[in-house]
């Protein structure tokens, strides 16, 4: 048996999550409050009579009224007419950006109390739960769009505490595009489909996009983070979440600490590869929201830990870069990372429109122990996320929608507008003497028992339009994710690089988009201009020598910002195909699938045609997809057992299959004669590729093969070849 697990790259593996004090697994049914009040408003499937909106029972619902059989329609069809005028407002505007998304619920829960630095409710006692709903989606395409295109993805968690709302709207990567609110509709209008044309979908590979990025060039941080493996995840369960901002935590007597929120996912973190995200993009658009829901119904709950930064007030002028600078982050070196909770997602939404569609995140949505700081994009979003519900939503009443509605209770003075549910009763207006004075604040000074109160922040200055100073480094921290990243990752950053650039037909925009890049490192520029026709960049003024010779001869590099350093432990929930024909040995796709699915991972056979196929030793393999049913890219790897080379090494789409699981790097184990289909899938040396295991010539491989195929898969991919 021939294993190569490939050259072992780079830096150790750091623990990614540390172990939770393990509270059991959380059980499928559990109900937690959010989900409890919920039922007022489920209407399930009913088998009585089907009624009008003013239930009203209806006799037919397949022909309209009309004068004799083959007369005119009548307008006093009022059940024709009910019927086509609600199909006709079925729809909302899709979200300007995140149109595209998927979401679940679940529940939090802190691993310890974290009173000494917040009075925030939900982060008070170990182990209590707070029910959440999450939202994941893409940024740039519109609703319909394909899920893996190369984006940012949003990361968005309301928390239904008991004292109100907390969203957390973060992102996939730990920093923004742009450092004031105020050029957001400009960087949207350059990233999204072109004016004339709505060109391209799901895609920042154009010229709009580079134009304003070229010429911005606080974007360069963000960018090298969008032209990594980052922006095109395996899953959603698979990648982290950050909170972007620096926010404050804020204690009962109004002492404040900066914070940064991770979200680390349990499963670690995991990418595709560039060419098979855009395989995915067609062969199954739905891929993560397919997989999120799939995980949750199949009990396979994914989780991520919630960590923060603390930094304290003092230090807040003590890094080279301005905390409230959102194209900065705080490197975990400087300031560690403290794991202070979980979060599992255990529970699918009933209907995507309701739930998913019609949940409304907002900065501002914030608690008492938490606050904002002056970082001016936070600011900007503040205004935006409310503003943006009244169009999409239809009015100021959306927060009455059962996914938004907080589990406390609602008692403003705010009244009626589109599609009010409540029927308030007493007075609107403060202060009153008639209504009694209610419902009236409660005064300051009382954080602890749940009443807001803003951080009471000294501020002093002048109203200017001026960006500051300590916002002027655009290339500092492009470069030290550069630097940290092991050699395959920046491999496919110059790739993508090549890729995006390569599409943009403005010489002006490329050359620009080059220069800007040489101040980030010189090779990469290098390459870049190589691989798209343009001529060698001059070496940036201010930043002579490569970074990566600076970074040889001391300069910092963040480790926790490689890939090499997330995996995650275990193959739970990966995707193994077997591959199977006539002949197939039955024995072998037997101790496959017991072996990984011991692990945790799904085994699928596929076969040219579905059914079941005639083992060679007599027995039938049930073929659980044809071939033609789905594809190599919808799998993390495969296995080809002895018995079947002379049925798919003539199969083309078999070929294809091995074929596109060996370029985009996964784990092939390929058993006895089932190394043909290896070596024919363009992989004549199969036995020397990194991640491909080749059972032997013992017909049955020990239990020892299947343990490092686990280890193979475990990898995940394996880049360098
Ligand atoms: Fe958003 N963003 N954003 N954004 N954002 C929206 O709100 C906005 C920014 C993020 O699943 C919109 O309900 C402005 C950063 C997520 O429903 C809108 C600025 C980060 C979601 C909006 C930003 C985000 C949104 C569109 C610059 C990461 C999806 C529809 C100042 C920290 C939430 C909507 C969901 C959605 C405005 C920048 C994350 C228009 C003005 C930075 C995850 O209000």
């Amino acid at each position: 048996m021939t294993i190569n697990p490939g050259p072992p790259e780079g830096r150790p593996q750091a623990p990614l999550v540390t172990e939770a004090p393990d509270p059991g697994p959380p059980s499928r049914g559990e109900r937690d409050a959010k989900d409890i009040t919920l039922d007022a408003f489920r209407a399930p499937e009913s088998d009585g009579a089907l009624t009008t909106d003013q239930g009203v029972r209806v006799d037919d619902t397949d022909n309209s009224l009309t004068v004799g059989e083959r007369g005119p329609t009548l307008l006093e069809d009022f059940h024709l007419r009910e019927k086509l005028t609600r199909f006709d407002h079925e729809r909302i505007p899709e979200r300007v950006v995140h149109a595209r998304g998927a979401g679940a619920y679940g529940f939090f829960e802190p691993y310890e109390s974290l009173a000494e630095f917040t009075c925030a409710d939900f982060l008070q006692e170990a182990g209590r739960r707070t029910p959440v709903f999450v939202r994941f989606s893409t940024v740039q395409g519109p609703r319909g769009s394909a899920d893996t295109v190369r984006d940012v993805r949003g990361f968005a968690t309301k928390f239904y505490t008991r004292h109100g709302n907390y969203d957390l709207v973060g992102n996939n990567m730990p920093v923004f595009f742009i450092q004031d609110a105020i050029k957001f509709p400009d960087f949207v209008h350059a990233v999204k489909m072109e004016p004339p044309n709505e060109i391209p979908t799901g895609a920042s590979a154009h010229d709009t996009f580079w134009d304003f990025c070229s010429l911005q060039p606080e974007s360069t941080h963000m960018l090298m983070w969008v032209m990594s493996d980052r922006a095109i995840p395996r899953s959603f369960r698979m990648m982290q979440g950050f909170g972007v901002h620096t926010f404050r935590l804020v204690t009962a007597d109004g002492r404040a600490t900066f914070v940064k929120f991770h979200w680390r996912p349990r499963l670690g973190v995991a990418c595709q590869v560039w060419d098979e995200a855009q395989i995915t993009a067609g062969r199954d658009p739905d891929f993560h929201r397919r997989d999120l829901w799939e995980a949750i119904e199949a009990g396979e709950f994914p989780e991520w830990e919630l960590g923060v930064q603390l930094i304290p007030e003092k230090d807040e002028f003590s890094f080279p870069f301005d905390l409230l600078d959102p194209t900065k982050l705080v490197p975990e070196e400087l300031v560690p990372v403290r794991p202070v909770g979980r979060m599992v997602l255990n529970r699918n939404p009933e209907n995507f429109f309701a739930e998913t569609e019609q949940v409304a995140f907002h900065t501002a949505n914030i608690v008492p122990g938490i606050d904002f700081t002056n970082d001016p994009l936070l600011q900007g979003r503040n205004f935006s996320y409310l503003d943006t519900q009244l169009i999409r939503l239809g009015g100021p009443n959306f927060s009455q929608l059962p996914v938004n509605r907080p589990l406390t209770e609602v008692r403003t003075n705010q009244r009626d507008g589109y599609g009010q549910q409540v029927i308030h009763s007493g007075t609107s207006y403060a202060p009153n003497s008639v209504g009694g004075g209610c419902p009236a604040t409660l005064g300051g000074g009382r954080l602890a028992e749940g009443v807001f109160e803003h951080y009471q922040e000294r501020v002093d200055g002048q109203a200017i339009r001026r960006r500051s100073p300590s916002f002027a480094d655009h290339y500092g921290q492009a470069a030290l994710f550069w630097r940290s990243l092991a050699a395959w990752e920046q491999e496919h950053i110059v790739a993508a690089f090549s890729f995006e650039l390569g599409k943009v037909g403005d010489q002006a925009v490329r050359r620009r988009m080059v220069a800007n890049l040489t101040r980030v490192d010189r090779e990469l520029a290098v390459e870049v201009a190589r691989r798209i026709g343009e001529p060698e960049p001059e070496p940036a003024p201010d930043r002579p020598t490569g970074n990566r010779e600076a970074g040889a001869a001391g300069e910092r590099v963040s480790p926790a910002l490689s890939l090499e350093n997330l995996r995650g432990h275990g193959i739970r929930t990966r995707k193994v195909a077997v591959l199977v024909a006539q002949g197939v040995d039955a024995a072998q796709v037997r101790a496959a699938r017991t072996a990984l699915q011991a692990e945790g991972a799904t085994v699928e056979t596929l076969a040219r045609y579905g059914g079941s196929v005639g083992g060679g030793d007599g027995q039938d393999v049930e073929v659980d997809r044809a071939l033609v049913t789905t594809a190599s890219v919808l799998y993390d790897a495969v296995v080809v057992p002895d018995g079947t080379e002379d049925a798919l090494v003539v199969d083309p789409d078999a070929v294809r299959f091995v074929n596109e699981a060996l370029r985009h790097g996964k784990p092939v184990a390929a058993l006895g004669t089932g190394a043909a289909l290896v070596r024919a899938a363009g992989a004549p040396g199969a036995e020397h590729i990194a991640g491909v295991a080749l059972g032997g010539p013992d017909r049955q491989p020990g239990p020892s093969y299947w343990v490092d195929f686990v280890r193979l898969i475990e990898q995940h991919r394996f880049p360098q070849r």
